[in-house]
């Protein structure tokens, strides 16, 4: 099925439905890359932790003692039981439920009752898996040896990041979003945006549905908003120039193992933030931002993520595979750490435009499982705007095929 993959076309029906090619995904994708997982916001004090699911793995991010961020595997080195259940919360120390094994947030173990004399605790502390920030965003890799262009892509990302200073966001608010299909399609479906001037009522108010289109895709109906379009890109220009923060495109989804692709965009209206016709939805600027007309700062990322950067918000997603044909989106806000509820924001103010974006995207997920898993589906050919489509899917397929190839060496 690898090798058969059609460029330019959607995948068969297998990719999309089988258990062999799910169990493939979590281990040649999920297990070998970096995948966005949380935000340091998410856990700000020593011993303040999440839990991440990833297929049958569990992970628990915990900032430690001396303020790291650490990503331990959550089973007990005694005889394996979960040490956390909930999705976050705060511990001075990770007490196993079942013989109280006690661990320090590093993962050390420091208790283990009656065992013998010659019982070593430092050969049972918890599994760590690697970890990374990148302007206050948490990445961890399941892989014994991680992608090693991760610091690379950091390096290019971090400058554009800076001004937001994520790491001392407030979270605002989160949701777990369950859809009907398969993380493939889920990423697909936010990789282009061919679907929006039909399906995103409330984004368009303010988002410009033009990512990767040309003059000659523009229709007659779209011409006057890609004539906004073009003066609020030549606005936003200027803003960046003025408080000299990076302007240019960097386009490297399938280029490298860890794809990405960061641009700014303009938004519509008042060309602020995600509220209707582009109004602003915190009235408290975020990070270091200095004027409310600084665009949307647009990030993608291989195999699992994406990130809006706005004025006075930012909101993270990652995608969770939980079945073959189930996956959940996580979706987080946040906001400057003194922004007020009530006052500056409020929970629907701030949340809405997205929430029914998000409910639209699953709908049309549901949608396209169904079809691609009805026997008379054949791959269908992608637009020319659906380029980061075919990006996405080339990514992938050269992954699997790098991963099946018999000189590549992996546990199992
Ligand atoms: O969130 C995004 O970045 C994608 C791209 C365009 C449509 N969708 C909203
Ligand atoms: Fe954790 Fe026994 S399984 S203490
Ligand atoms: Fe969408």
């Amino acid at each position: 099925m690898v090798e058969r993959r059609e460029v330019g076309y959607s995948l068969e029906s297998a990719f999309y439905a089988s258990q062999e090619v799910y169990d493939l995904d979590m281990k040649a994708i999920f297990g070998e890359h970096w995948l966005f997982v949380s935000t340091e916001a998410e856990i700000p004090e020593p011993g303040d932790y999440v839990t991440v699911e990833i297929g049958t793995q569990s992970l628990i991010i915990v900032r430690d003692d001396d303020e790291e961020v650490r990503a331990l595997r959550n089973v007990c080195r005694h005889r394996g039981s979960r040490l956390v259940e909930d999705a976050c919360g705060s511990v001075g120390n990770l007490v196993c439920p079942y013989h109280q094994w006690t661990y320090r947030t590093d993962g050390s173990l420091i208790f283990a009752e009656s065992q013998s004399p010659s019982f070593d605790k430092n050969q049972f502390g918890l599994k760590q898996v690697h970890v990374r920030t990148v302007g206050g965003l948490i990445f961890v890799c399941l892989a014994d040896e991680p992608p090693a262009d991760f610091d690379e892509v950091a390096s290019v990302i971090e400058p554009y990041l800076a001004s937001y200073r994520l790491k001392e966001a407030k979270v605002a608010h989160q949701t777990d979003l369950v859809e009907e299909g398969n993380w493939k399609l889920v990423m697909e479906n936010n990789r282009e945006c061919h679907h929006c001037d039909a399906s995103h009522p409330e984004l368009i108010t303010s988002y410009f549905p033009f990512l990767r289109y040309s003059e000659e895709d523009v229709t007659p109906r779209m011409q006057p908003i890609y004539e906004r379009y073009l003066a609020a890109t030549e606005n936003l220009d200027n803003v960046c120039k003025l408080n000299g923060v990076p302007r240019e495109l960097v386009h490297e989804l399938d280029t490298r193992p860890t794809g990405f692709m960061i641009m700014r965009l303009p938004l519509d209206g008042d060309g602020a933030s995600f509220g209707i016709d582009g109004s602003q939805v915190c009235k408290k600027l975020i990070g270091d931002v200095t004027t409310p007309q600084f665009g949307d700062l647009s990030l993608h990322m291989q195999p699992n993520s994406w990130f809006h950067f706005l004025s006075d918000h930012v909101i993270v997603f990652s995608v969770l595979p939980i079945a073959p044909d189930k996956s959940m989106v996580r979706t987080t806000w946040l906001v400057h750490p003194d922004a007020v509820e009530g006052e500056d924001y409020t929970i629907e103010g701030l949340t809405s435009v997205w929430k029914a974006t998000n409910d639209q995207d699953r709908a049309l997920v549901e949608k396209a499982q169904r079809g691609v898993t009805d026997p008379s589906y054949v791959p269908g050919p992608y637009a020319l705007v659906e380029d980061d489509v075919e990006s996405f899917i080339n990514w992938y397929i050269r992954r699997l095929h790098d991963y099946l190839t018999p000189h590549h060496e992996h546990a199992e």
